[in-house]
């Protein structure tokens, strides 16, 4: 195998999985159908905010072994990190962006390449989706070499957790395992576990799974701890103490481009009760957040809603799937003001305003983001206010600072 990479798609994952391979003596060429993203990257601008890559990227440029172009062309290797998005009307993956990418390298393919599929994808889709487009007169096994090395990088730690996490590495056959392996040993510092492509799919769907089902279990206590008029927060972390357990935190729902999509992925054409009850759970969550502002503000005329975070996470600028959204859109249908503001976030649905701004004369402020801004929030940074309502949807705040100065705090699921 030679050296000449060639990656296709250079967005959250593929960008800084080109540099990585171009710093470690890799030829690496990025393949981006968004000719604004291949201007930018060949004038040594980099268009994702995350720690350490504007260097890496920039010295990848420099050094002359990473170029971007708009088109594909020969290579040893094609690296496919195309997004998977969830097509939201009958909650099943659109590969749309995979088909493309595989007909892409079907035109340059030769004998003895590896394709690597990195994108997140419904089990069997290497199999039955990506291995019959390359089967163009090549057969897969004999002729050219297919893997699944699905990411497990966390947004805003991206750099780090690709480097140093463990690794799935899922191939056709023996030699497809091992040929990826060698190829992603020159910069992954995790162990490497090696299977089928079938399991790895599944595997990557699993991960963010266990996750989605977990935070459902949170968000379920947040709400039956009303009953019981107990801390959900509370029973978490003391259930917690136990070595075998590990309870997530509840919140006002699922966002990003992985937790609430992946699980989807996994129960295409199943009957997995489970699996969709936890989404539906992490999807009531807004609506569940929304009805705590109503019951607030009932009898309130015309009210201004000032929502803190348009991030779905904490101390990242990236808004997809955010559940502020959903729940912006609830706060409006009812005809309210509301006003936003995030510390990160630059560009969102609504307008991002600086947080005085936003709080001046409003009823409620909610918490959406556990940005790290607000976990210092004082309650002199809403001295605007017009009533002194503070919904804290993440926990986040010192309750009993803003109590003393005569906030009304209401923690989600906190009903002690
Ligand atoms: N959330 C909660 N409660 C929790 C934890 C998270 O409500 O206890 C919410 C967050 O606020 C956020 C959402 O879940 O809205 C997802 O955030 P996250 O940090 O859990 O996950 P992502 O989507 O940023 O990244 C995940 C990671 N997967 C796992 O941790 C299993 C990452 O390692 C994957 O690489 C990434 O998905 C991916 O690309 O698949």
């Amino acid at each position: 195998m030679g050296d000449k990479i060639c990656v296709l798609g250079l967005g959250y994952m593929g960008l800084p999985t080109a540099s990585l391979f171009s710093k470690n003596c890799y030829d690496v060429v990025g393949v981006d159908v968004d000719k604004n993203k291949v201007d930018s990257l060949n004038k040594g601008e980099v268009y994702i905010d995350e720690k350490g890559l504007n260097e890496l990227v920039k010295g990848a440029i420099s050094s002359g072994r990473f170029t971007a172009k708009g088109e594909i062309e020969e290579a040893d290797v094609f690296i496919i990190a195309v997004p998977t998005p969830l097509d939201k009307k009958n909650n099943k993956a659109d590969l749309k962006y995979v088909i493309s990418a595989s007909e892409m390298i079907k035109s340059v393919l030769k004998k003895g390449n590896l394709v690597i599929l990195e994108s997140t994808v419904p089990p069997n889709t290497c199999k039955n989706v990506i291995i019959p487009i390359l089967e163009d007169g090549l057969k897969a096994g004999s002729d050219f070499f297919i893997s699944h090395c699905p990411e497990r990088a966390i947004p805003g730690n991206t750099l780090h957790e690709l480097i140093n996490n463990d690794r799935i590495i899922g191939g056709l056959d023996e030699e497809s395992c091992n040929k990826t392996k060698k190829l992603y040993s020159c910069f992954c510092k995790g162990d490497i576990f090696l299977t089928d492509l079938t399991t790895a799919e599944t595997a990557k769907l699993m991960e963010n799974t266990y996750r989605d089902v977990n935070i459902a279990l949170a968000n379920e206590l947040a709400k039956i701890s009303e009953k019981f008029k107990i801390s959900a927060w509370e029973v978490i972390e003391l259930a917690n103490k136990h070595p075998r357990v590990n309870i997530h935190l509840p919140g006002p729902g699922v966002g990003g481009h992985c937790i609430a999509i992946d699980p989807w992925f996994l129960v295409e054409n199943t009957d997995a009760d489970l699996i969709k009850t936890a989404r539906k759970i992490n999807d009531s969550m807004p609506n569940h957040v929304f009805k705590i502002i109503s019951e607030e503000l009932k009898d309130v005329k015309n009210p201004k809603i000032t929502v803190l975070g348009a991030a779905y996470k904490p101390d990242v600028d990236d808004p997809r799937e955010s559940p502020a959204i959903e729940l912006i859109k609830l706060c409006e249908k009812e005809k309210w003001n509301v006003s936003v503001t995030d510390p990160h976030v630059k560009s969102f649905e609504s307008d991002i305003i600086g947080i005085d701004e936003a709080v001046d004369g409003a009823d409620c402020i909610v918490i959406v983001t556990d940005h790290k801004e607000y976990h210092k929030l004082s309650p002199k940074d809403l001295v605007g206010v017009k009533n002194k309502v503070v919904i804290d949807s993440r926990n986040c705040i010192d309750k009993r600072k803003f109590e003393k100065e005569g906030f009304k705090v209401i923690v989600l699921g906190d009903y002690r």
